[in-house]
């Protein structure tokens, strides 16, 4: 190998140097800038030092090292493209690695937040059921049986609420209406707790069923306790147009029953019971004996206390049949207790009443909607 030092006023005079004397096939082994001798050399442009060799008679013995880093020819241009290639290759590959863990990073993050637990979702709605004043019991019952239905694949929120909604839905069942007249006369009955509404959902339903189901309607009072609850319920007759009659004792309800035997229905009012009174009980108990296949109404306030309400049911646990009417629902914040109440008693729901006005604030339970209302969906 032929090694030569060559110096320069810059690097293409120094090239074109090699070139002459080399020819195409040089290499450069080393090139870099060196001071002009003498003090004076300090101020002026400093010249290029270049250290070029050539192979002589085809012997290759160029220093590996410093043939990949100066080599200037063609062989050496190519192979540093190809390292360049690697080079890009290589950045392409971990670019794509970087690309793959970040959205692997954005998969796991993504179901921490789309997809709760489903333990959390239970979570989440056995609290929306408490706070809507559903039973304990009645919302473990429902959390478990709706557990147990749910496949895997369809455990997500939504999904989890629908079923729940429709477990609440069952349980309520189909409301129960004031039943159709089928053999000759119907006599409904109201009793309950006092204050509750008994005397005014009478009045409503009297209304409906006067004006729009085209009914003749007469109705019987028992509560003489009050001298205002006649007066009150005398007020509605007038109002209506509809007959009143007033029985003071439980024997006089047949001879009251006789007089209206030319009316579709008969509604009977019967004045409000403390429930744990009882003898006040025995007399509703002694008044319903004296009428003969009474379609009863056990009237509830909706804003009463789950374990109140217990109470009542368990006092009037001596009356068969009856269906639960639940009145002031404008008042209450909650609906828990309409079904609470229905799974307690087993018995039907029939119509809620919303407000005071006679005869307007009444509708039929719609168990989809109280349903909506308990598993947070709606509040009205
Ligand atoms: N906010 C609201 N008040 C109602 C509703 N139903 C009845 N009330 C009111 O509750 C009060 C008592 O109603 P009544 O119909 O007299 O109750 P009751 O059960 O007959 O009472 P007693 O005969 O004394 O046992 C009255 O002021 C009614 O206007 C209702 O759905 N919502
Ligand atoms: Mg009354």
């Amino acid at each position: 190998m032929k090694v030569k030092r060559y110096i320069a006023n810059d690097a293409q005079e120094a090239m074109l140097k090699v070139k002459a004397e080399l020819g195409n096939n040089a290499v450069i082994l080393h090139s870099r800038k060196i001071r002009r001798p003498g003090v004076l050399g300090f101020f002026k442009k400093p010249l290029i030092e270049m250290v070029a060799a050539i192979e002589e008679n085809g012997e290759k013995k160029v220093n590996p090292l410093l043939e990949n880093s100066h080599r200037t020819n063609w062989q050496g241009v190519l192979e540093s493209s190809k390292i360049d290639q690697l080079q890009n290759q290589m950045g392409s590959i971990h670019e794509l690695l970087n690309n793959m863990l970040t959205k692997m990073e954005h998969i796991d993050t993504s179901k921490s937040f789309q997809a709760p637990k489903k333990d959390e979702v239970y979570e989440k709605y056995y609290n929306i059921l408490l706070q809507n004043d559903v039973d304990t019991g009645v919302a473990e019952k429902i959390l478990s049986i709706v557990k147990k239905q749910m496949s895997f694949s369809k455990e997500n929120e939504e999904a989890v609420k629908n079923a729940i909604k429709i477990k609440i839905r069952e349980y309520l069942g189909y409301p129960s209406p004031v039943e159709e007249i089928r053999d000759g006369q119907k006599v409904i009955v109201f009793i309950g707790p006092t204050g509750v509404g008994k005397t005014t959902t009478l009045a409503k339903l009297a209304a409906k069923l006067s004006i729009n189901g085209m009914k003749s309607v007469g109705v019987i009072t028992s509560d003489t306790y009050r001298i205002a609850a006649v007066e009150q319920l005398k007020t509605y007759s007038e109002i209506l147009g509809i007959p009143l009659k007033v029985v003071y004792e439980p024997q006089e309800m047949k001879d009251a029953l006789e007089n209206f035997k030319e009316k579709d229905i008969i509604l009977v009012d019967t004045a409000g019971r403390n429930h744990k009174n009882g003898e006040q009980l025995e007399e509703v108990k002694q008044l319903i004996r004296h009428i003969p296949n009474p379609e009863t109404f056990l009237v509830i306030s909706a804003t009463t206390g789950y374990k109140d309400i217990k109470n009542i049911v368990h006092a009037y646990g001596f009356i068969k049949d009856y269906k639960l009417l639940f009145t002031k629902l404008d008042e209450c914040s909650t609906k828990g207790n309409i079904l609470n109440t229905k799974i307690f008693t087993g018995k039907n729901l029939s119509y809620l009443t919303t407000g005071q006005s006679v005869p307007d604030d009444i509708e039929l339970a719609n168990p989809e909607k109280i349903a909506s209302i308990i598993v947070g969906e709606s509040n009205e």
